[in-house]
């Protein structure tokens, strides 16, 4: 029943920051899928007897993708393949279903925060046996099948039943349909205060959780109206669309604004929060106040000891390089290390692996923690849910109270999206030529501290990663960060983070674009771009 179809390489199989993004109709090109799967099982060497998980974010293709995928790996001798019920599997869903049933790895569909649909993004991404994104040497070696393929291997065959829960066959691979949330509501509930936060809803208090539309609608319901018994309708946008119903699927101030006006009305609910595509991200909301997902780390990381799950403390915590500072301060405060790591979290892995660290977070709506190996929206909502029954406070009492602990380091991202690429490559190199000068020197009233392409040594497998990021520290401590996006579809997107840190509890209510104002001038002054890019302001800021 097997075949061998011929095929050649096509340019640009290359996965980014996290997996091979694409849209939706280069997806849909003859072979565009199989080749990269082909070049996966190739770059993984023997295949055969592997048992690997297989499941998506819903979103348009996702469901022809997981028949080709069954289709292959049944022709390649995977022995069994576990697919999400009607091939739906979160991201952080996937990687709790590879280590709790120790599968060899597990392949992902999800463009996360992308928009979805036919018009929209597509994207796949292959998981190791930890549950983690493949480290940059196993993206590196499928990339590299991808350029000298000649031929994959599929089979005759009808589609398979993604939607009847149960073991069955297709030729010789077995095909495990599960549940989509069981595993992971299991997890959660060994981890969480579940009856401290039953009391607190019962006693009044209330959530609004936004899935727009997309994945983390079945373990949102589940877990919170379900297991929690927070009343139905504390979950909105619920139930997981192709076109994510239209949303944009990322949980931030500039797309999230349904749960924003929620959250700035009279009748808010006591926490909000949305979460992305595949449900790795989440924001989390107090009323009239987004807290900062860099804050959301340091918070989470200095309230750890009230949960369960973390009640012995962390043995370390680790934050992607753009991400602010204020998660070190709590760290040195409880004599803890703090890592910092390239943006993705594939780098947070080792460190996860190796008991280094047991948080971890992006600035990006990215919290996690080593029960996973990928960044888990539900989990933070949970974290924080679980703080706010253990304390009795409010998220705004929570955030002030830290910030009047801590400093409060303020923070920004300003996107600058669909730019020419040849542009943004040039305004990098140029102002990555100059750096090596700016140390040392006066910049409006700022000394430069340093100035670098940041580059991450890995202290466990000791592999590096350059050009991670342009990065200049002041003395005082404030920074600016400029990268170029590795996950959008469109031109080139510049990100520039500014962050700075104020001890002066009388300044920590300033509006943040305020507080930031002149790094902000300077960041745009400095990199040209207006001059480079023709953009004045950011398409997006968080
Ligand atoms: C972005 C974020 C990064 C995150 C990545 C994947 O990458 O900045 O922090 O890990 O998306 O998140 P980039 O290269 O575009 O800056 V997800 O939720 O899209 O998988
Ligand atoms: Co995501």
């Amino acid at each position: 029943m097997s075949k061998e179809i011929a095929t050649q390489p096509i340019a640009g199989q290359k996965p980014g920051t996290s997996g091979l993004r694409k849209k939706v109709t280069v997806f849909q090109q003859p072979n565009y899928l199989e080749n990269f799967v082909q070049s996966i099982f190739d770059a993984l060497g023997d295949v055969r007897g592997r048992e690997i998980a297989l499941g998506g974010d819903g979103r348009y293709y996702n469901r022809n993708a997981v028949q080709t995928i069954l289709k292959m790996a049944a022709a390649n001798g995977i022995k069994r393949v576990v697919v999400g019920q009607g091939g739906i599997l979160s991201t952080p869903g996937t990687s709790c279903v590879i280590r709790k049933r120790k599968l060899s790895g597990g392949i992902i569909l999800s463009a996360s925060h992308n928009p979805g649909g036919p018009d929209g993004d597509f994207g796949i991404k292959y998981n190791t046996e930890n549950g983690g994104p493949a480290p940059e040497k196993v993206t590196d070696a499928i990339y590299e099948k991808s350029t000298t393929i000649t031929r994959y291997l599929t089979v005759d065959a009808p589609d398979y039943d993604i939607d009847t829960l149960g073991l069955g066959k297709l030729g010789d691979l077995e095909v495990e349909v599960i549940d989509s949330v069981e595993d992971y509501a299991d997890l959660m509930q060994q981890l969480f205060d579940f009856p401290a936060i039953k009391n607190w809803l019962a006693n009044g208090h209330s959530i609004r959780f936004d899935s727009l539309s997309a994945v983390s609608g079945p373990y949102a319901t589940r877990i919170i109206e379900g297991l929690l018994g927070a009343p139905k309708g504390s979950v909105v946008n619920g139930i997981p669309l192709e076109d994510f119903g239209g949303h944009h699927p990322d949980p931030n101030p500039a797309y999230a604004t349904d749960l924003i006006e929620h959250m700035n009305a009279a009748d808010a609910a006591d926490l909000g929060a949305a979460s992305d595509g595949d449900a790795d991200r989440n924001m989390i909301v107090g009323r009239n106040l987004v807290v900062t997902p860099s804050d959301s780390l340091a918070i989470m990381a200095a309230n750890a000891t009230l949960v369960p799950g973390y009640h012995k403390g962390l043995a370390g915590v680790a934050r992607s390089m753009p991400t602010s500072c204020a998660v070190d301060a709590v760290a040195k405060a409880l004599n803890i290390p703090a890592f910092e790591t390239p943006t993705g979290w594939k780098f947070f892995g080792n460190l996860l692996d190796a008991g280094k660290a047991t948080l971890c977070g992006e600035e990006s709506y990215g919290t996690g923690s080593d029960h996973v190996r990928e960044k888990d929206g539900v989990w933070a909502v949970l974290f924080w849910l679980n703080i706010l029954a253990a304390t009795g406070k409010s998220v705004n009492e929570i955030v002030e109270a830290h910030w009047a602990k801590y400093g409060r380091h303020f923070y920004s991202r300003h996107d600058f999206e669909g730019i020419d690429t040849d542009a943004a490559n040039k305004l990098m190199d140029s102002l990555r030529e100059r750096l090596p000068q700016l140390t040392g020197t006066p910049l409006r009233g700022r000394k430069v501290a340093l100035a670098d392409d940041f580059a991450y040594h890995d202290p466990v497998d000791g592999s590096m990663s350059q050009k991670q990021g342009l990065r200049l520290v002041f003395e005082d401590g404030s920074r600016i960060v400029y990268r170029l996006s590795g996950t959008g579809t469109e031109g080139a997107t510049l990100r520039v983070y500014i962050e700075r840190y104020e001890a002066n509890p009388s300044r920590h209510g300033l509006e943040t674009q305020t507080a930031l104002s002149d790094l902000i001038e300077l960041s745009r002054d400095l990199a040209r771009i207006s001059e480079l890019t023709g953009r004045t302001e950011p398409t997006v800021v968080t």
